[in-house]
Parts: C-alpha cells; structure tokens; sequence
C-alpha cells in the first residue's frame, strides 16, 4: 500500500472479502473481458465518435506503453484534469494498468488547485487540455511545473505547446504486472472539508464494489447505454455506476459537454439512453424544455443528488416526463444511500433511501457521540466497504474528522424514517452546496484575507432558488471597502475555479462571535436570510 494511506483493520477488511464485496477485482481490467468476447460492442460514444471495446482496450494498452517508455509507474501520481472525453477514460485505464495514479481533478479547477494536487501528491505527471472555453492551461500548466519539481511531465489533448502531445505517447503494448486489489486505485477530491481541498484514496477492492453495487441497484447490465452529463471526475457520474461502472457491465457511456436539455435531449434520443445523473438543480429546465423540444423521457432513470431536491420538482418530473428517479445521497469519500428505480416515486421525493451496501453501518449520533434514535435528528457517521478510514497525507485531519473506531463524520445532519429511509436534513460541514458544486468556506476565507482590503471575513451559504444555494462574504474592511468584482478579480488571480468566487458581498463594521471565539455564522445566517 502506497505512504501516507489509511488502510482498512485487517479484520473488516477479511469480512468484506469473505462476505463477497470485494473479489480482487481490479479496475486495470475494465472493459478487458468484453474486449475479448464482444469486441465490437460499443463501449464510449461522444459526438460522432463510437469507441468499440476493442478499439478502448487497445488504446489504453498502447498509452499505458507510451507512459511507461517515459518512466512512469507504480504509485506514481498523476493529476489528470479533462474534460468528458475518450482521452478521460482512455488515460485512466492506461494508469490503473501502470499502477499508476490518476489524481481526478476537475475541469473547473485553477492553478490554486491544481498547485495544491500537484504539491500535495508530488505529482510526476499532469495530464490537461490545450484549453477551455479560452482559458489556456497550458499557461496554468508551466506556473505549476515552475513551482513543483516532482512534476517532470505535462501531456496536452490538442495543441500542446512547449509541453508532449498525448497522442504522442504510444508504445507497442507490454506485459504489465497486476496492481495488487487491496491498493489505492485512483484519488478523489473531497467535497468538504477545513482548509485546502482533501484526497481520497479509493481502492481497487472498494470502487469496483462501488460499481458492481451501484450498477445492480440501478438495474443496468449490458443492455444499458448511460449518459455522462456531469464532469466524469466527480464520484457521481464517474462510478455510480457511471462510465467506470458502464465499462465493468458491457454496456456503453456517452459522454456529453453538460447537461443542458438540447445536448443531453438529442444523445438521450439518439443513443437510446436509459440512465444518467443530474445535480437537482437540473430538473426544472429539463422539465421546462422536454415539451417544447419535444424529448420523450418516459422511462429513463435519472439517480439525481448531490444536494436538496425538491419533493415538487420530483413530483413533477416524475408526473410530467415519466422519468423514474433514483435519489443519491453520496460523497466522494465513499458512502452512498439511495432509493431504487423501482419504489414507489414518494419514496425518491421525499428521502435519499437506503444504504447501498448490506456491510454499510450507517449511525446518527449527537454532539457527544451518542445514537440517536430513530427520527431524531444527529450527525450521520459512516463506516463500510466502500467509505475511506483516511484522506491521503493529513494525519492531524484525519484524527478528528474519524471517530476512534473508524467511523468517518460526514457533516451531514440526517435522520431515519420509521421505514429506514435516510433523510437529509441540514450540514455542520461550512461547504456552500452551490447546486451539487461544493464550496469550501474556509478556503475561500483563506484567500480572501490575504486582500489587503479585508481586515475579517465570514464565508456562508444564503439560500438561492435555482442552485439552492449561492456564496456570500461577510467582510469587515480595514479602509476602504472593497467591491465584490475587485475581490473575485482577486481571487481568480489567484487562481482559484470561477465556482467557488462568491455571489454575494456584505459589508459589516464586527462579525458576530461565539463564546469560544469563532465567527458566529448560524447568527449571520439568520441576520442574512432575514
Ligand atoms: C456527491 O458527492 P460530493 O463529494 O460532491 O458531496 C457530498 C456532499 C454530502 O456530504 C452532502 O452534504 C451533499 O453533498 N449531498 C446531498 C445529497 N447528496 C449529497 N445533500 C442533500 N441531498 C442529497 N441527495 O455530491 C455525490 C456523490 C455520489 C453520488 C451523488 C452525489
């Protein structure tokens, strides 16, 4: 097992293979077996482009000889930021053959957090676009190599300037030694937490759970055809089952730009898709839209989550366009709750359903740790074969965000109905749900301090009716008060991703403080929602 990873005690770890959820399998074999025995199955669409499991499986061999030429290996990090793309899972296979691992950044993120990856992780490797929407990475790329000398590579899809090519990176494919089951496959980013952004080891053994699981839950087999409108490096349309968990039934992922009705409306149609995943946030434009582009969703499963869903908007798109939902609750640090396509549609309105795994042990719990019964409201707790026992390299977070006996403090505050649904009700973490993009108070917080125009600052959610919540900053300024634009011109020099520059600034003289001395933000909450 790779440095600075917790590991699961032997003895779970023993009842979770002897209980068959984890079988050894390994994600360096996606797609393998149905290359062999169906080899023109189509495993990735994406735009006009039809990926047979043949054609993926080869691709992925040949770069995995390509990396390897060029010295990488086993345990080797790499930060592999791209968009939803052939390359994306090309390039992820070909590292979990290496043994290698992909550090999932997202497209959004900037150089303050592709630095962070880079740093944290001492990164040999940086995998990126030639650029989006205008931004260049290439540019983000040569600040972050010039302050990490670990970072001996940068491979660029499309023009790669001074960098490699990655379609440059091809090799006749080798023998490669299988990556042990028990070791970290990939990394996740956290959603939530203190300070800078936290990774997640996620093993072999507990994502390919995760996806067999996930995929039985949501009754997709090889008929299945999902679409992949959400960045593929997020957990939920990564493996859950998503593209991952696509490739490990024989079925096929389309992956698209985003989730906007006329995209998504068109490949749903085209591709015959019978699965996918949405931020709620989603719902009511695909709602709106569906009529008036005439899409016929009946049927198709949408797993929405990531944060509060309406029970009307549920309603409703389960009324109007015959969408059967699956509710998720999920994080990437492993835990996952949801209701089945197939319960009753009060179910997915109005609770986020069951635990996924017959191991998981779900406990809610009070301030000082004590259960909670059921109906009562407390902090939910996890432990299981597919939640982590610890983020990589942070031993002194580790130590509080875990209980002694390895139960991970989700900072969510949920409740169980009489029936055993979870339900969702609140948060202690400070993270800003931004319509499912999660905004880490105190790293904004961070960042905005070092402006010289700001004395105190109090990062918080103020509720918003399309994404349910937006950012604000409570600032108290030393002179002159800054603007909101100068203080996101300052934070985007900063390199920080556009989502996580507040919406919203308010100006006070003192910042209300709890008896312990911590900015009081239940009570500038309530000031700011009036
Ligand atoms: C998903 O994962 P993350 O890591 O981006 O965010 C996890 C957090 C949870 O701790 C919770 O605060 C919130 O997002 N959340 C929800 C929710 N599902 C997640 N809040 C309210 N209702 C829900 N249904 O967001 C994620 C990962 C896998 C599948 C789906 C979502």
């Amino acid at each position: 097992m790779l440095d600075g990873v917790v590991r699961w005690p032997q003895e779970l770890a023993e009842r979770y293979r002897a209980e068959g959820y984890w079988r050894g399998e390994v994600l360096a074999d996606l797609g393998r077996e149905w290359a062999r025995t169906d080899p023109e199955r189509t495993a990735l669409v994406t735009g006009d482009q039809r990926v047979s499991y043949r054609d993926l499986d080869r691709r992925a061999d040949r770069l995995a000889a390509g990396l390897r030429a060029r010295g990488i290996g086993r345990h080797d990090r790499v930060v592999v930021q791209l968009p939803n793309s052939v390359e994306f899972v090309v390039v992820c296979l070909a590292l979990f053959r290496l043994a290698a691992l992909p550090v999932l950044a997202l497209p959004a993120h900037r150089r303050a957090e592709i630095g962070h990856l880079c740093a944290h992780t001492e990164a040999v490797a940086y995998v990126t676009v030639d650029q989006v929407q205008g931004f260049d990475l290439r540019k983000l790329a040569a600040d972050v190599r010039a302050e990490n000398p670990a970072l001996r590579d940068v491979f660029v899809v499309g023009d790669p300037g001074e960098f490699t090519a990655l379609a440059e990176v091809d090799a006749e494919p080798v023998e490669l030694p299988a990556p042990d089951p028990s070791d970290v496959a990939f990394f996740l980013l956290s959603g939530g937490s203190t300070g800078l952004p936290k990774l997640i080891p996620r093993t072999h053994d507990d994502y390919a759970y995760q996806l067999r699981a996930t995929a039985a839950a949501m009754g997709f087999g090889s008929d299945g055809v999902y679409l992949a409108a959400l960045p593929v490096a997020h957990n939920a349309a990564l493996g859950c089952p998503g593209v991952l968990g696509a490739l490990s039934v024989g079925a096929t992922a389309v992956l698209a730009g985003s989730p906007s009705p006329d995209e998504a409306f068109r490949l749903i149609a085209r591709e015959r898709v019978t699965l996918t995943t949405l931020m709620p946030a989603f719902l009511p434009l695909w709602a709106d839209l569906a009529p008036v582009l005439g899409a016929d969703l009946t049927g198709l499963v949408v797993e929405v989550g990531g944060a509060n869903l309406s029970p009307e908007v549920a309603a409703r798109v389960t009324r109007e366009l015959g969408i059967r939902l699956a509710h998720f609750f999920g994080m990437a640090e492993g835990p996952i709750c949801c209701t089945r396509p197939d319960d009753p549609p009060e179910l997915a309105a109005h609770t986020q359903g069951r635990p996924l795994s017959a191991a998981d042990e779900f406990r809610i719990v009070d301030d000082a740790g004590r259960d909670q019964p059921s109906g009562e409201v407390g902090e939910l707790i996890v432990r299981g074969p597919t939640t982590l026992r610890g983020y990589y390299r942070v031993p002194e977070y580790n130590a509080h965000t875990f209980t002694p006996d390895g139960f991970l403090r989700t900072g969510d505050l949920v409740r169980w109905t009489p029936t055993g649904e979870l339900v969702v009700v609140g948060r202690i973490k400070e993270v800003v749900n931004r319509g499912g993009e999660k905004v880490p108070a105190g790293e904004v917080e961070e960042h905005l301090l070092a402006h010289p125009a700001v004395r105190e600052v109090a990062v918080l959610a103020v509720p918003d009716r399309v994404l349910g919540e937006k950012t604000c900053a409570v600032v108290v300024p030393r002179d002159d008060a800054p603007t909101l634009g100068q203080l996101r011109d300052f934070l985007t020099e900063r390199g920080l991703a556009a989502y996580k520059l507040p919406d919203r600034l308010e100006l006070r003289t003192a910042l209300p403080y709890t008896g312990v001395g911590k900015v009081d933000k239940r009570a500038l909450g309530a000031e700011l929602t009036g």
